[in-house]
């Protein structure tokens, strides 16, 4: 199939508007939403009385970072349904993520909700070179999960063929890529792993040209390794739940190089994770979104704990929205072993930039010790034999790049789990017992 060389925008005349037209229209936006979370009359509503903010008139747009934020914690004391801004039957859908340590975020959509991020994906589908005529295999799970939903709808509206494989049966979603012959693949970014792997074990040749990879925190050295597994262009996709799932921002194919964040509906912003100010463009930040047209659940300055910078540098792809880097991870999910501070993330940069491994691997926390360490299992690749000397070659690189010292083991292919369903767990702990990967000793 014959691609232009930039693929057109599915809302050219938001995504690539003139940014003082949009500071307009998220002024105006912004004043709308804080006057539906006043008559809503909730909690966002007592904390903005609280703030002496009585109408959206009051609100300047450069004055958000003063305005009270919202975090996870209040949506679990108001769950289910207690932080609705409509009435209870105008919700038409709930979704959400099971979360770490099983407690579920439910989050609720409006009609004209669901339509919004169907546009929000149909946007990221397009910005990877999505048309009418593509095919879109959709491996993201299908259910509470926003992941699988959301694309399904997106691809529908841009007016795509989307295959709802959802996760999992990677032996059948061989043969329907063998079969259908997609152009474009959805997944998490270690299901595509598993899916390359499949496709290559199966003798069959991939027929994507894009994969819009998210819901998982990884590496531009992972996005090398893919591109190169499945013969395409690997773009992340980001999104939350509590936001609205993804399509909250998303990479262009022309460019693959920070993801457009749909700020004409999500106004972004990225503070310290501590004192909770506004760091400049470029520092990695917390990221805060303020949900300026979502009806249901509509949320002021949500807190993400996701640590990524933003950037208003200018796109070759022409859309004038701000760009986000990749996640480094959630503020939760640093590890912290003898004193230094590290995102599994950073040690995947280190570990996949080296090809002679393959692209699986698991972070072991050691706490058997009152000194945790961390042990990093590799695995070697098929393609060549793997030097014993890469382990120490590893070692060293981490600890030039992390100051970490990491106990780095290599493995025989396939000693490490795959992740076949849902997000993948890169780092697993172990307090004695039993070790998590077989022959860790
Ligand atoms: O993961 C929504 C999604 C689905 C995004 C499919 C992209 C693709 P939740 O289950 O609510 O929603 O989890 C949200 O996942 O706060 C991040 O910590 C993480 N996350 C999502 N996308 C990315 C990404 C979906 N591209 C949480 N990179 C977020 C890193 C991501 N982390």
């Amino acid at each position: 199939m014959s691609r232009q060389a930039v693929p057109a925008m599915f809302e050219a005349e938001s995504e690539a508007m003139p940014p003082e037209q949009l500071h307009q229209l998220q002024q105006h936006r912004l004043g709308g939403l804080i006057d539906r979370l006043l008559a809503a009359d909730g909690l966002q509503a007592r904390r903005l009385a609280d703030a002496g903010v009585k109408a959206g008139a009051d609100v300047q747009l450069k004055d958000l970072a003063a305005l009270p934020a919202i975090a996870k914690q209040d949506l679990w004391d108001a769950y289910p349904f207690g932080l609705l801004a409509v009435p209870r039957e105008e919700v038409v859908a709930v979704h959400g993520s099971s979360g770490t340590g099983g407690r579920p975020t439910l989050v609720a959509y409006s009609r004209a909700d669901l339509r919004l991020w169907a546009r929000m994906c149909a946007r990221a589908l397009a910005a990877a070179g999505a048309t009418t005529d593509s095919i879109v295999h959709n491996a993201y799970g299908y259910g509470l999960f926003t992941g699988g939903l959301g694309i399904h709808q997106g691809a529908i509206e841009l007016g795509a063929t989307v295959v709802p494989v959802s996760g999992g049966m990677t032996p059948r979603q061989v043969t329907l890529i063998g079969d259908l012959r997609p152009d474009i693949l959805t997944c998490t970014p270690s299901y595509a792993v598993r899916l390359g792997e499949a496709l290559a074990e199966a003798g069959v040749r991939p027929t994507m040209t894009a994969g819009i990879f998210g819901a998982e925190p990884w590496s531009n050295e992972l996005r090398a390794r893919l591109n190169e597994l499945l013969g395409l262009q690997a773009l992340d996709i980001y999104g939350l739940s509590e936001i609205i799932g993804p399509g909250v921002a998303s990479e262009c194919i022309v460019a693959a190089d920070g993801l457009h964040v749909n700020e004409d509906h999500f106004l972004v912003e990225a503070v310290d994770p501590v004192s909770g100010r506004p760091v400049p463009d470029g520092e990695p930040g917390e990221l805060v979104f303020t949900t300026v047209t979502k009806e249901a659940l509509p949320l002021l300055r949500y807190r993400t704990g996701d640590i990524a910078s933003l950037s208003r540098a200018a796109c070759p792809c022409g859309r004038t929205l701000a760009r986000m880097s990749k996640v480094a991870g959630r503020r939760d999910d640093m590890l912290v072993i003898r004193g230094v501070n590290v995102y599994p993330s950073e040690v995947e940069r280190v570990l996949l930039g080296h090809t002679a491994l393959a692209p699986d691997y698991l972070l072991v926390v050691d706490e058997r010790a009152p000194q945790s360490r961390l042990i990093a299992c590799c695995e070697m690749g098929t393609a060549a034999p793997v030097p014993d000397s890469i382990a120490t070659e590893l070692a060293s690189g981490l600890k030039d790049a992390l100051g970490l010292s990491v106990d780095v083991r290599l493995l025989p292919p396939g000693s490490v789990p795959r992740t076949e369903v849902g997000k993948a767990v890169r780092v697993r702990r172990w307090p004695g017992g039993e070790p998590p990967v077989p022959g860790l000793g």
